[in-house]
């Protein structure tokens, strides 16, 4: 038998336990996850409706552009950490940060016409600089030549546009003096302490300031000790809870008494959706849809979230962004795609570009996308469906390998077959011998990024 180590974490009710014989809920409940099924009030209704995000990192990092004394970086936010600049030499940046281009409601209006319904901003990355002038701390805006605020802009223009706004925060802090990695001795614990007290009282001072944001997302929750005492994000998390009870918290803010991240080791997720999505989706194979509700989130280049000068390998374009934004709605998941601003303040061509691009395809197709939801179904071969209500959409990406589609429906029930976005198309329609439908797509033209196909069902 093995005994649990961990008995100062456990709840004062429950009775120190037994890996391997003991059930998994009987251990360390307190830190354990609490979202035992879906959250069903409307903020969360909201948040799940959303589907389709915009994520931005910018930052003191943004202006090195991931290139540091000549040599370039593949993630430009981590820029401190990998080439080992030490605080004082990185806090310099604090003279250049200067985003004089900067302007809240463009991005707005740039993401309005994309066609996303949420945004979420790095209010503090892992350097600790803070994008607000915290009271808390003179590592911020308010230090450098541009003086104001970054976040309180956004937080109004998108907000004024409908469109909800995450705080990004980072509980990893590179700049903060008591914010410890280990925990070697009572001081670092204690110096821990302090740290937990200042993310705490910055998140209450963010929400003070922007009580508008619907949701805080946080990062940074694997060093070993953080990890190695769960209270301190149970802590964190009750705290904003207290602060904002509707708030909408992804996973990453705690570990159990064991240290495991994301979930718990009964596998149940911490707070209320899971965010370990990150440059990657789940896989397909299953027809069971995930229980949890989860977000992915997606970067242009293949790694780097901060801007980077040079745009180095395979890029993503509108098609493989909408295609992933497909694979994560038809999975009942949110999708968001990350750009880096430039050091002026401005979004560059490329992104852009792609902005503009996916916003030409929501604005005739993002029924399918907004308010819906997967089905439980195999993946077709073609793409995609989702569903809403009696309506469902079948998503085609891979139109030029078929002229014929399954389409996993009792053709009986299918009362009304319309393409969004060229309605005089029509599909003519065969029934298998099983009763499914069959779709005639040899009219559709090739599409730019994929034609949408919205069938009505009996109600
Ligand atoms: O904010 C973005 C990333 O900076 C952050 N989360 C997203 C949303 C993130 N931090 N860490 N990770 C993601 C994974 C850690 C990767 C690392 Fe590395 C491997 C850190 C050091 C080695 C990648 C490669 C970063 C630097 C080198």
């Amino acid at each position: 038998m093995l005994a649990v180590n961990t008995t100062s974490v456990l709840a004062k009710d429950s009775q120190p336990s037994v890996v391997g014989q003991a059930t998994i809920a009987s251990i360390a409940p307190e830190y354990a996850g609490t979202l035992h099924q879906k959250r069903e009030d409307a903020a969360m209704k909201k948040w799940r409706a959303n589907r389709i995000g915009q994520f931005f990192h910018f930052g003191l990092y943004s202006i090195l552009g991931s290139e540091y004394k000549g040599k370039r970086v593949e993630v430009g936010e981590w820029i401190q950490n990998t080439q080992r600049i030490s605080k004082e030499e990185y806090s310099k940046l604090l003279k250049q940060f200067n985003p004089t281009e900067f302007n809240a409601a463009a991005w707005a209006k740039m993401n309005k016409k994309m066609g996303v319904n949420y945004m979420t901003i790095t209010t503090k990355h892992h350097d600790g600089f803070c994008l607000w002038p915290s009271k808390h701390t003179d590592f911020s805006v308010e230090n450098t030549p541009y003086k104001k605020d970054i976040i309180g802009p956004l937080v109004k223009e998108y907000t004024k546009l409908g469109i909800d706004v995450t705080l990004y925060y980072s509980v990893m802090d590179w700049n903060h003096p008591d914010y410890r990695v280990r925990i070697n001795s009572p001081a670092d614990k204690q110096a821990m302490e302090r740290y937990m007290k200042y993310a705490i009282a910055q998140l209450d001072e963010l929400l003070t300031r922007y009580p508008e944001a619907k949701s805080i997302w946080f990062d940074g929750q694997w060093d070993p000790a953080y990890k190695s005492q769960p209270e301190w994000g149970w802590k964190l998390e009750k705290s904003v809870r207290r602060k904002h009870p509707n708030i909408i918290i992804n996973n990453r803010v705690r570990s159990d008494a064991h240290a495991n991240l994301d979930r718990d080791m009964s596998g149940q997720h911490y707070a209320d959706f899971d965010s370990s999505f990150e440059r990657k989706l789940p896989s397909d194979t299953s027809t069971e849809l995930p229980k949890a509700d989860w977000e992915a989130c997606y970067t242009i280049m293949e790694n780097g979230w901060g801007y980077s000068k040079q745009l180095v390998g395979h890029l993503k374009d509108s098609k493989e962004l909408v295609e992933a934004s497909a694979k994560c709605v038809s999975r009942n998941g949110n999708f968001m795609i990350n750009f880096g601003p430039k050091p002026d303040g401005t979004i560059r061509e490329y992104e852009l570009n792609l902005a503009k691009e996916i916003g030409q395809w929501m604005k005739v197709n993002g029924n399918a996308f907004y308010g819906a939801e997967g089905v439980p179904l195999a993946k077709p071969s073609w793409g995609y469906i989702t569903k809403k209500k009696e309506k469902r959409y079948l998503i085609l990406f891979n139109k030029s390998k078929e002229t014929n589609i399954q389409v996993p429906f009792k053709a009986d029930n299918i009362v009304k077959v319309r393409v969004l976005g060229a309605e005089s198309i029509s599909i003519p329609r065969t029934v298998e011998d099983n009763g499914m439908a069959q779709f005639d797509i040899s009219k559709l033209p090739q599409a730019s990024i994929a034609h949408v196909i919205e069938l009505s069902l009996k109600k």
